[in-house]
């Protein structure tokens, strides 16, 4: 945990007491700041009181006392209408800031490392952290993967090692980080999400772009080539000067970038292209988008000044993370991956791209766009198991295409699955659950979801045969 010593003697507001918002009042607290803190909901109020922490009603606040409003990333202040507290602030001229943004303001010896982009950006930053820790220069990680910024370890303090953070930054935390200037800052790709929160699309590319805004001098930019969103941006960032900018690609030849050619990583950001390593073989980076994410590393890596030796060691021990096409278990060949976090339709795209033979489990609560990115790889799927409020949307996608199962429920689809997978001898069988929607009409969360899931493929594994007997009842 950090303490906020620089917030000490300053009233700070902190609105939603969720992961980032307790992290936010404690630093607060330990720093010697006066918090005023609340919680619309009365769950949360009563969590916050067993921390030890008092609450009270921000609404009723005399703004004129505070010096900042810190909310909390899932809080709207702009679109679809900013939440009252953020109006009030707002009105009363009250600075809206987040976590992230104390936590450069505290920090301010430390090197930052930001990470952003639709998709993709937890596995680049926890690609990034692991690849510095092979190389023996530790960091701090975490942000949006899931780690509160403040509540990771001080890095200016004697006998800390490492004096880095490798920050995932979504377009909510990078909409409250006015002065947060990277030293290496990542763009991965764009495609439309969280419209609702941004206005539009271009609101949320607005969004995203921040992350280089104000970059330290000396700094990198890091951009992917292969949406035009980020092709524009890459385009106005070089017409604009300022930092090195590095370009990276899975689909051409990234001159001056790193670059992907038949799985195969090239470095040419000094001008001589030079291959550097397969990815072809690195079970936990499979698929174009990873390859996307391993070039963006690999960048960042050089950019930080590390030897090629321990950058490629990285790449190739690199564990994946939780819910990211994370292999829970192989039985008899078929491989069960578990892709909760793919909660929107690019994503899925992504996993139904890395896989021939896919027994698919997909739905939930769909979000507003279409679903035209997986038609592509409708072929790859040998049947699709759905569930959830948007299973009839997806089916009417893909039925002329794909043989349909309507299972509702999460375990009749992994039983149903498991069963057809097993008795499939073509290709190599994955049951995959790559959702395409959010969970929350059946789950609290994808992180549920992903653990339900594993805990249903745990019990084929242990039971095997009794289980595939069962599935196959039911089919
Ligand atoms: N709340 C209110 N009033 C409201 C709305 C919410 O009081 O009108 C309260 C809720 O009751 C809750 C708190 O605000 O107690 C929730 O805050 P939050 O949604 O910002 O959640 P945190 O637990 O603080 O988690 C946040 C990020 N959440 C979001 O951006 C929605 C987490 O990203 C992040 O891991 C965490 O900080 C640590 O940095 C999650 C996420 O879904 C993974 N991110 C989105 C994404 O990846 O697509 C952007």
């Amino acid at each position: 945990m950090i303490k906020l010593r620089s917030f000490s003697g300053k009233t700070i507001a902190v609105m939603g007491l969720g992961r980032s918002g307790l992290a936010t009042a404690h630093s607060l607290l330990q720093g010697g700041a006066d918090v005023r803190a609340w919680d619309d909901n009365k769950a949360r109020r009563n969590d916050a009181a067993h921390d030890g922490l008092a609450t009270t009603d921000i609404s009723n606040t005399t703004w004129s006392e505070i010096d900042s409003l810190v909310l909390s990333p899932g809080i709207p202040h702009t679109h679809p209408t900013p939440h009252p507290v953020a109006a009030q602030a707002r009105a009363a001229g009250v600075e809206i800031i987040g976590d992230i943004e104390l936590l450069a303001r505290e920090q301010t010896n430390a090197q930052f490392i930001g990470i952003t982009g639709t998709n993709g950006k937890s596995t680049t930053t926890a690609l990034i952290g692991h690849i510095l820790e092979t190389a023996g220069e530790p960091a701090q990680v975490g942000g949006n993967l899931g780690r509160p910024a403040l509540d990771l370890d001080p890095q200016d303090v004697p006998g800390t090692k490492g004096s880095r953070y490798v920050l995932e930054m979504s377009s909510f935390q990078l909409d409250l980080t006015p002065t947060l200037a990277f030293n290496i800052a990542i763009l991965l790709n764009l495609s439309p999400d969280h419209i609702d929160r941004h206005g539009d699309f271009a609101g949320y590319i607005s969004a995203k772009k921040r992350i280089f805004e104000g970059m330290v001098s000396g700094g990198t930019a890091i951009v992917g080539i292969d949406d035009p969103d980020t092709l524009a941006a890459y385009e106005e960032l070089r017409a604009q000067g300022g930092p090195r900018i590095i370009p990276i690609s899975v689909m051409k030849v990234a001159s001056g970038g790193v670059y992907i050619e038949d799985g195969v990583l090239y470095d040419d950001m000094d001008g001589a292209a030079e291959s550097i390593l397969s990815l072809n073989d690195i079970e936990t980076l499979p698929g174009r988008h990873n390859a996307q994410n391993a070039a963006a590393a690999f960048a960042a890596a050089r950019a930080a000044g590390l030897p090629l030796k321990p950058i490629i060691e990285g790449l190739q021990t690199y564990p994946g993370l939780p819910h990211r096409q994370q292999i829970v278990a192989t039985i008899k060949g078929v491989r069960y991956v578990n892709d909760s976090k793919a909660t929107n339709p690019d994503a899925t795209a992504n996993a139904l791209a890395s896989y021939d033979a896919i027994y698919w489990i997909a739905g939930g609560l769909g979000k507003d766009g279409s679903l035209d990115q997986i038609l592509p790889y409708l072929p790859h799927i040998k049947h699709a198991f759905l569930i959830g409020a948007a299973a009839g949307d997806i089916r009417a996608v893909i039925a002329d295409a794909v043989p349909v199962d309507m299972s509702g429920e999460l375990e009749p689809a992994v039983l149903a699955a498991h069963a057809m997978a097993q008795k499939s001898q073509r290709g190599k069988p994955v049951v995959l659950l790559s959702p395409a929607c959010a969970s929350y009409d059946q789950f609290p969360n994808f992180e549920v979801r992903g653990e339900t899931f594993a805990a249903i493929v745990a019990t084929l594994n242990n039971q095997g045969l009794a289980h595939e007997y069962a599935a196959e009842a039911r089919v």
